[in-house]
Parts: structure tokens; C-alpha cells; sequence
């Protein structure tokens, strides 16, 4: 499949289009002063007809534009293409349900088969490995627990607990990613204790966790060091990149231990990650974007990537739910949110030139010859980012709404500007999202690169009438798959089909959701147990990498069981999800909230 080419979709077909219902256009006006130059225009029509048909030839996108200028539904969207009329209802649809907890089943039990404890999981190989040499941490087992227990698995839990009792160590002499260890382990006990109604085993693992993490704070701008040496407490700097802190590593630690300051009324948690938080505020780049690096000593943003995708995501993700966290009461995380939206949205927020699907760009800093800097807005979109559709629509109904809560699905009139803005771009994103699964295993790449004018393909495709306006960079028939190309059982897009129903009860995204869940049966199940990352979307039969990512166990199955199941069950308003999916329960601060 050439990477510069004629991709043709599986489907072939072209994104739906709202279909136009009011036309609002004012009636032209004309007077008697006009006569002379309605004279003119009688001689001059045709060739402006043909400027003008020759323009739109050059810009195709320019009718969709006029139209949807003057064109505006009655219906409030609720899904691409939809209307109200797709709302079904939020009870659960079991068989489906079902389905998934199946699907877990397989996964899980293979693991506790073959690697029981360890923190990965190599399903064709049936083996475990550790992620360092000084043993495991219960990677695995405690990114999982939360599900069984959601998904009723009581006998699968009882042996997780079990080991979480006799076998779980953390006193490891060797260094652990501080982000990745407080999302999936510190998340997951919290989770764990939440959801068995406090069962002090996990909040005992939890403190215990915390306070050997807690050194990685101890720097000169109060960022944490991306490692921690969890035996010897020690936080340790990226020896590659000595200075530099991730910025979605280190502004995704909050709600795990503001959760852990509430629960023990120890300050010392909440003021660590919020200090953070401060620094950002104060470090703030003038379009109120963040880059995805920054320096340790000073606390500054470094000129880097900025996007949705790695090592932003979550920056922009925790800003929302550090909000709800806390029952919408530390106002400052609403402006960050806010400031930051509006930023994306003027930024990074972008339309293709042909099907005009919405998607995310990225923005890579550039120095010329004096050293000056400035950004070129680069057409790639990361699978990670498709987090993001539901998060704005999330968003949207708590910080852009003018009455709370919204209605299920929202009325127009419910939205402040800014709530409709972002409502609408959450929608259209998923679409986008949803539609980079049209592959040959109706899976998504993991970085999917979008047609620019200035690419020259344009004019090729709407000659040639393929519709596709994204491709995956390198894929070529018969070469090995490019990193890109492959599928590595990532949640985002089902998390955002979940995010999606719950706020609409709209049909479609459970039937994309189960689309998606019956390509990773088909295309990652293997056979003998597990599941696996397959390494080329568009090449059947899939080849399969060894590898069963600890988030297929912990979000992927998990939000898909939740879009089919009850949404009374961690209902949205009682719980805001880690970025792990480990639901914490939203409450009300006694320790003191937020800084301005
Ligand atoms: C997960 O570990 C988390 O969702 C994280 O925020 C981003 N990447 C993975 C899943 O893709």
C-alpha cells in the first residue's frame, strides 16, 4: 500500500454528512441602484461562473464551507450524521456485555496461567518478564483488579487479592517509570480499595507505594524525576535526557495522590502533585499551549512537540478531571482547562482539505539561520489522541454547560459558546477516530498522517474519487510494516465511544464500540489465550507481536464492558476514571483547595 497514494478504504464509502435541515440565509437585498450593476453582471456571468467553478475545483472543501455557514440543524448532534432519534436509553445491552467479560476472561486467565505475577505478559510465547531485573511489582495484577471486581469475577479476584496479600514487593533496587507506576499501580490499589468498599490491604499497598515515589518530587522546581528507584527511594533523572520532565508525566500523578491525601489526611501528597500544577500555571506558554518537555531545574516549558498524542495527552486530560475530581470546587483547574481548550481549538484543532474529517495536528518547533523560533503545523494525529473526542464532550457538559447537569443527550440551549464549540469538535473527533479503523482488520493504526494541500496528493485523490484523507506513513505492499502501522490493544477511541454513549445514549457509538470489539477477536485473540499487538492494521491475517499490554486488561475490556453495561454502573457523576481507567470516586475536599 504505497504511504503517498491511492489507499482505498475498505468500505469506500465517504464520511457521513449532517444532513442540512434550516436554511437561514437572509433574502438578498436589491435596489434601484443596483440596476447598472446587475447590467454588468449580465455580461460578466460566465466567466465569473467559470472562476468560481474553477476555484472550488482547486478548493473542494469551499462548498461544504458556505453551506455549513448558513446551514444549521434542528437536532442537536448527537452522533456524526445522527439525530436524537439514535437515543436508545443507557440500560445495558447484556449479551454484548457478556461477550466482553468473556473476553477478559481469556485474557486474564491465560496470564494467571503462564505469568502470574509478573508484570508483562507474552502470550505466544506463554511467558511473563519483569520490567526490571530486581522482580516485579504487580504491574499486571493490580492494572487488573478493578475490572474483575466491576465485572463480577469474584474467584478470578480472590486469587488476585491473594497475591496481592502474600507475593506484591515493592522493595525493588532498580528504577521504574514514576508515571507508568502511579497510573497503573498506584491508580489500581486506589481503585481496588474504592471498590471494595475499603478493604485496608490496598490503601496499606497504596501508602506504602506513594511515600517510596514521593523523592521524585524533590528537585529545584518541584517537577518530578520521570524514575524512582523504588527500593532504595531515590528518584532518578532520564539518562538520556537529563533535564527534561515529560509534561503528561508529570502533570498525571494528581488524582492519584490527591485521592491518597483525602483517604489518609496526610497534606503532604496533595501539595506535591499540586505544586506541579502551579509550576505550570506560572510557566505558561503565551498561546497557552504546553510542549511535551520541560525543564527539571527551572520549571520551564522547553521548545518541543506540542499535540494530543504522546507525552501531551494526559497533561490536557488530567486539567478536566482534576476539576471534577474535587466536585468542581478549585476553579483554577476550570481556567487551565478552559484557557487550554481554547488554545487547541485556535492551534491545533484542524479539517482535512477533502472529506473535511477533524483531527488533531501537531505543532514541532522550528529555529531559521538567527535563531528564531516558530511552529509548522505537522498533519499527524497518534492513536493516543483519540482519548480526546470524549473528553471534550465531557468537558463540555460540566465547564461549557450554562445549567448543570446537561440532559442525557444535551439540548443546544444547555451549552455556553465554548460548551458547543467543544461539543461539537468531541463528536466530529470521534468520527475520526472511528473512521482510521477502516483498515483491512477494522482496527486503528497507531499513528494515522492526514492529506495537506501542500502534499500534491489532493488532486490525485478527488481525481481518482478515493475518499481517503488519511494514510499510515511508510506502508508499502509487501515491505515490512512501519512502526506506525500497528495495533497495540490501545483503549483510547473505546474510551471515548463510552464517554460518548453515557452522554448521549446514542446507539451508534455502542455499535462502533462492538465493531471495534470483534476485530481484536479476530484479528489479537490468540487462540491458545490472550491477546496480542498485531503489527500492520491493514494486512489479513494479522501478524502478531508477542506482547499483551497491561491496558487491554485494565481499560480496553473495561470501558467496553461499561459502553454496554448499565450506566448506573460508575455512573459519570459519582466517578471520574483515572487515565488508567481506574474509577475514583469524585469528592469534596477537606484538606483545601486549588491555588490562583
Ligand atoms: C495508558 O497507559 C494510559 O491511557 C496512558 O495515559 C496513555 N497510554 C496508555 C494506553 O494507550
Amino acid at each position: 500500500m504505497p504511504d503517498d497514494g491511492l489507499r482505498k478504504r475498505k468500505t469506500g464509502s465517504k464520511p457521513e454528512r449532517e444532513p442540512p435541515q434550516n436554511v437561514t440565509a437572509d433574502e438578498p437585498e436589491f435596489d434601484i441602484d443596483s440596476a447598472a450593476l446587475l447590467q454588468y453582471l449580465k455580461i460578466l456571468w460566465i466567466p465569473l461562473l467559470l472562476c468560481f467553478g474553477l476555484f472550488v475545483y482547486i478548493n473542494p472543501s469551499t462548498l461544504s464551507d458556505i453551506a455549513s455557514f448558513w446551514i444549521e440543524s434542528d437536532d442537536w448532534q448527537t452522533s456524526p450524521g445522527s439525530s436524537t432519534k439514535s437515543f436508545v436509553g443507557l440500560g445495558a445491552d447484556i449479551e454484548k456485555r457478556d461477550a466482553v467479560v468473556e473476553a477478559f476472561k481469556h485474557a486474564w486467565r491465560s496470564y494467571e496461567r503462564d505469568a502470574m505475577g509478573d508484570d508483562e505478559y507474552h502470550p505466544i510465547s506463554h511467558k511473563g518478564s519483569n520490567l526490571t531485573q530486581a522482580g516485579g511489582i504487580g504491574y499486571t495484577v493490580i492494572d487488573s483488579i478493578d475490572t474483575m471486581l466491576i465485572m463480577g469475577l469474584e474467584d478470578d479476584y480472590a486469587r488476585a487479592r491473594k497475591w496481592v496479600d502474600t507475593r506484591l514487593s515493592f522493595d525493588r533496587d532498580a528504577d521504574f517509570n514514576t508515571f507508568e507506576t502511579t497510573i497503573r499501580v498506584l491508580g489500581g490499589l486506589l481503585s481496588a480499595y474504592e471498590l471494595t468498599d475499603h478493604d485496608k490491604l490496598y490503601l496499606d499497598r497504596a501508602i506504602e507505594l506513594a511515600d517510596r515515589i514521593l523523592p521524585v518530587f524533590d528537585t529545584p522546581s518541584g517537577l518530578p524525576l520521570p524514575n524512582i528507584n523504588l527500593g532504595k527511594r531515590e528518584g532518578v533523572p532520564d539518562p538520556y535526557l537529563p533535564q527534561l520532565v515529560s509534561t503528561a508525566e508529570v502533570a498525571t500523578l494528581q488524582l492519584e495522590f490527591r485521592y491518597l491525601s483525602y483517604l489518609t489526611e496526610e497534606d503532604i501528597y496533595w501539595e506535591k502533585v499540586e505544586s506541579v500544577m502551579r509550576t505550570i500555571k506560572e510557566n505558561q506558554m503565551p498561546h497557552g499551549l504546553a510542549s511535551i518537555y520541560m525543564h527539571v531545574e527551572t520549571g520551564q516549558f522547553v521548545p518541543s512537540a506540542i499535540r494530543l498524542g504522546s507525552r501531551g495527552d494526559s497533561y490536557y486530560e488530567y486539567l478536566l478531571k482534576q476539576y471534577i475530581q474535587t466536585n468542581q470546587t478549585e476553579d483554577v483547574y476550570r481556567q487551565m482547562y478552559d484557557n487550554a481548550m481554547s488554545a487547541v481549538h485556535e492551534n491545533l484543532i484542524t479539517k482535512s482539505p477533502y472529506t473535511r474529517m477533524t483531527y488533531t495536528s501537531e505543532l514541532i518547533p522550528e529555529r531559521n539561520s538567527g535563531g528564531q523560533l516558530s511552529w509548522r503545523l505537522t498533519p499527524k494525529q497518534d492513536h493516543l489522541a483519540c482519548f480526546f473526542g470524549g473528553s471534550l464532550m465531557l468537558g463540555a457538559t460540566i465547564t461549557g454547560a450554562s445549567t448543570l447537569p446537561v440532559s442525557i443527550p444535551p439540548r443546544q440551549s444547555e451549552f455556553m459558546d465554548h460548551g458547543k464549540r467543544d461539543w461539537k469538535d468531541g463528536v466530529e473527533l470521534i468520527k475520526t477516530c472511528v473512521d482510521t479503523h477502516d483498515t483491512l482488520t477494522g482496527l486503528s493504526p497507531e499513528i494515522a498522517h492526514f492529506r495537506i494541500p501542500s502534499d500534491g496528493m489532493i488532486d490525485v485523490l478527488s481525481k481518482s474519487g478515493v475518499p481517503a484523507d488519511w494514510y499510515i506513513k511508510g506502508a508499502s505492499p509487501g515491505a515490512e510494516a512501519p512502526y506506525d502501522a500497528r495495533y497495540m490493544l490501545r483503549p483510547e477511541t473505546v474510551e471515548s465511544l463510552f464517554l460518548a454513549f453515557r452522554l448521549t445514549g446514542d446507539i451508534r457509538y455502542r455499535d462502533w464500540g462492538w465493531d471495534i470489539f470483534q476485530s481484536i477477536e479476530k484479528h489479537c485473540k490468540v487462540e491458545t489465550g490472550g491477546y496480542a499487538t498485531i503489527m500492520n492494521v491493514d494486512e489479513v491475517p494479522s501478524r502478531k507481536e508477542d506482547k499483551m499490554e497491561t491496558f487491554l486488561m485494565s481499560e480496553t475490556l473495561k470501558y467496553l464492558f461499561l459502553l454496554f453495561e448499565d450506566a448506573s454502573v460508575l455512573s459519570l457523576d459519582k466517578y471520574v476514571f483515572n487515565t488508567e481507567a481506574h474509577p475514583l470516586p469524585i469528592f469534596s475536599p477537606h484538606i483545601r483547595t486549588g491555588f490562583s
